[in-house]
């Protein structure tokens, strides 16, 4: 038996073994919880089912975020599976791959509103359709990045969603913690994932962090897995609206 014995968690963004959410669903399903996965089309529920399908009783559902009514028939699904809901972990995040380098004012009303639809409004869309479901309390967990707080090169459009995706977290726990529900958020270090193909000079960033993150290295996402089983367990009981730095401290400096 392990922290997470008979939590049933909604975990979303997995898009392939290097994603963020598949090493925070490794970290679950050690100490015992019991998993349903999205996917967001046909592009990648193969990649998804086979994933899923090595973490023994995984649910697998779809929901493209974008979509109200798959929100719906997801919430629908999670009551018919599950019953009760103890943790959401949100991992998505999206801009066009033209909105993620050169000037931030250059960005178009399409790609800011894409941007902040998928990777910020998505959580309160979700979390508003669950959190009935989760009687016994809960924990909900969102992933931010230090480009909320700083003018990052390339980050453009999808820092100022993560900045809204970070207030949302502050404005989700206060509402939801008269049900002892918990919203909190983890800001990663980049890590190499498809996610971040889409960010221009990458690479240099990686070599930055290296050179002046305290821990001297890049983060790793078990280490992500191991912080989001920390924030789904009794062990956080006392955290709320919070956003932790899970980045070998690079925030602190440079
Ligand atoms: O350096 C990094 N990789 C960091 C990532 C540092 C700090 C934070 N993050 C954040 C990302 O911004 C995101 O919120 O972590 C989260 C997960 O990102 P990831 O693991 O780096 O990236 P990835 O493996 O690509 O997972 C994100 C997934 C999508 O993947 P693709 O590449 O297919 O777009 O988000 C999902 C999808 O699975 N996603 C959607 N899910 C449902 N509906 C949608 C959608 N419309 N759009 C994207």
């Amino acid at each position: 038996s392990g922290l997470l014995t008979g939590k049933n968690i909604l975990v979303m963004g997995v898009a392939n073994d290097r994603s963020i959410a598949w090493a925070i669903a490794q970290s679950l399903a050690a100490q015992g919880a019991k998993l349903a996965f999205t996917y967001e089309s046909e592009r990648v529920e193969e990649r998804v089912r086979k994933l899923a399908s090595t973490i023994e009783g995984s649910v697998i559902l779809p929901c493209n975020v974008t979509v109200d009514e798959e929100i719906d028939s997801l919430a629908a699904q999670l009551k018919e599976q599950f019953g009760v809901l103890h943790g959401f972990v949100h991992s998505i995040a999206f801009a066009k791959t033209e909105e993620l380098e050169g000037m931030y004012v250059k960005t178009s009303r399409a790609g800011f509103a894409l941007a902040h639809d998928i990777s910020s409004y998505s959580l309160t869309a979700v979390a508003q359709r669950v959190y009935p479901l989760m009687t016994e309390g809960g924990s909900i967990l969102t992933m931010t990045y230090l480009g909320a707080e700083r003018a990052l090169t390339n980050y453009n459009v999808m820092g100022v969603a993560k900045a809204a995706l970070e207030a949302s977290v502050r404005y989700l726990a206060n509402d939801l913690g008269q049900y002892n529900i918990r919203v909190n958020g983890i800001s990663a270090g980049p890590i190499r994932t498809l996610a971040a193909k889409g960010i221009s000079g990458f690479n240099t960033i990686l070599r930055t962090i290296e050179e002046k993150a305290p821990l001297r290295r890049t983060t790793e996402t078990a280490e992500v897995g191991d912080t989001a089983m920390f924030l789904m367990s009794p062990l956080s009981r006392g955290i709320t609206g919070e956003i932790i730095h899970v980045d070998n401290g690079y925030h602190i400096v440079g």
